[in-house]
């Protein structure tokens, strides 16, 4: 309802504009003024404020420099990471200088070149030389820059192999939070299925698939080991949300129905960039980067970057998906209130949809 009014009201603003400027345009040509042929004194002024605003403009985006600069990533905490950077840089200081020339002169010469009725344009209706001149300088800088970038994301997008010393995790995305999925000692995945969501399987494993015996799963926090591949594949139960992880440079979507990828290699642990920010309270963090709800803004996991000793120390103390299951179904023998969690009856009747 106060949107519907804030509407009407701009609307009505714009038409009491366009009346009052219509009763101006009216008094002038009473006055014998030709409202079509801006007089001399407003089109000075007119010209003059365009270097106010050119200086205005610059001092604006200098002020967010100086007044928020340090909002920005620090640097980056993967190897691809400072890759991907060193390309940002080359294209903002291939753009910048750019746009700063381009900007002076345009408003230099809507200034210097404001109506002047003593003043005669040169005409000419065409220039070869032109044109090939600002056809083909940005193109060629545009596709170096565009093949430079395609080269790094292949190299970044290309899949780890079997042979690869990594870690794999699963990231699982729901409305509105994350868990983070490790295959377990024998490095396999258990099969998973949106059919099988139960109870406090929210990630829908299969327990009957003996890899899934020993997956881990947690949610408020997960660990990576530094200086060490780390292949992520992206699942979503409802709709597309997106991993986002800044401080590595990485993001892929999570779309529901299919498994995506994407691989880097942190090299800074959590300590470490506590040490290079200056900022005790440092957090990685992954975080959702698709409006994907009501709650989106408060789907985050925090990711502690560790050596890989406390990895292996972390990981062994986290539960296995069996242990996990089997603890549920006698806590809910015990206490029959419990009836949310379903047991091993529910499953297969589960699996024989399936089937
Ligand atoms: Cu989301």
């Amino acid at each position: 309802m106060t949107d519907l009014l804030i509407l009407l009201g701009v609307v009505l603003g714009i038409i009491a504009i366009s009346k009052v400027v219509s009763v101006l345009d009216m008094v002038a040509t009473a006055k014998g003024e030709n409202s079509y042929m801006p007089n001399a004194r407003e089109n000075r002024f007119q010209a003059r404020l365009m270097p106010v605003f050119l200086i205005v403009y610059f001092a604006f985006i200098a002020w967010q420099l100086v007044a928020w600069g340090d909002r920005m990533l620090p640097v980056a905490a993967s190897e691809h990471g400072e890759i991907v950077d060193n390309l940002m840089d080359i294209t903002w200081i291939v753009i910048t200088p750019v746009f700063v020339i381009t900007h002076i002169l345009l408003f230099y010469f809507a200034w210097k070149y404001a109506y002047d009725k003593n003043r005669k344009a040169t005409y000419f209706s065409h220039s070869n030389k032109l044109e090939i001149l600002w056809t083909a300088i940005p193109a060629t800088v545009l596709l170096v820059l565009i093949l430079y970038g395609l080269s790094i994301w292949n190299d970044i997008t290309t899949p780890l192999t079997a042979e690869d010393d990594k870690i794999e995790i699963e990231l699982y995305a729901r409305q509105f939070d994350w868990t983070a999925r490790y295959p377990g000692e024998d490095g396999k995945f258990g099969e998973a299925s949106v059919r099988l969501i139960e109870g406090v399987n929210m990630l829908g494993i299969d327990s009957t698939d003996v890899n899934a015996a020993d997956d881990k799963y947690v949610k408020a926090e997960f660990y990576l080991p530094v200086n060490k591949d780390v292949q992520f594949y992206f699942r979503a139960q409802d709709v597309i949300h997106s991993a986002y992880m800044p401080h590595f440079r990485a993001q892929m979507n999570c779309v529901p129905g299919m498994t995506t990828r994407f691989q880097f290699k942190p090299n800074k642990t959590t300590a470490e960039m506590k040490e290079i920010t200056g900022d005790e309270d440092f957090e990685y963090y992954l975080l959702c980067n698709k409006i994907c709800g009501a709650a989106h803004y408060n789907m985050k996991m925090e990711i502690k970057v560790v050596s890989e000793e406390d990895y292996n120390k972390w990981l062994s103390e986290q539960k296995e998906f069996l242990a996990v299951e089997e603890s549920i179904e006698t806590n809910s023998e015990e206490s029959p209130q419990m009836d949310t969690i379903q047991t091993k009856v529910g499953e297969s009747t589960q699996l024989s949809v399936l089937n």
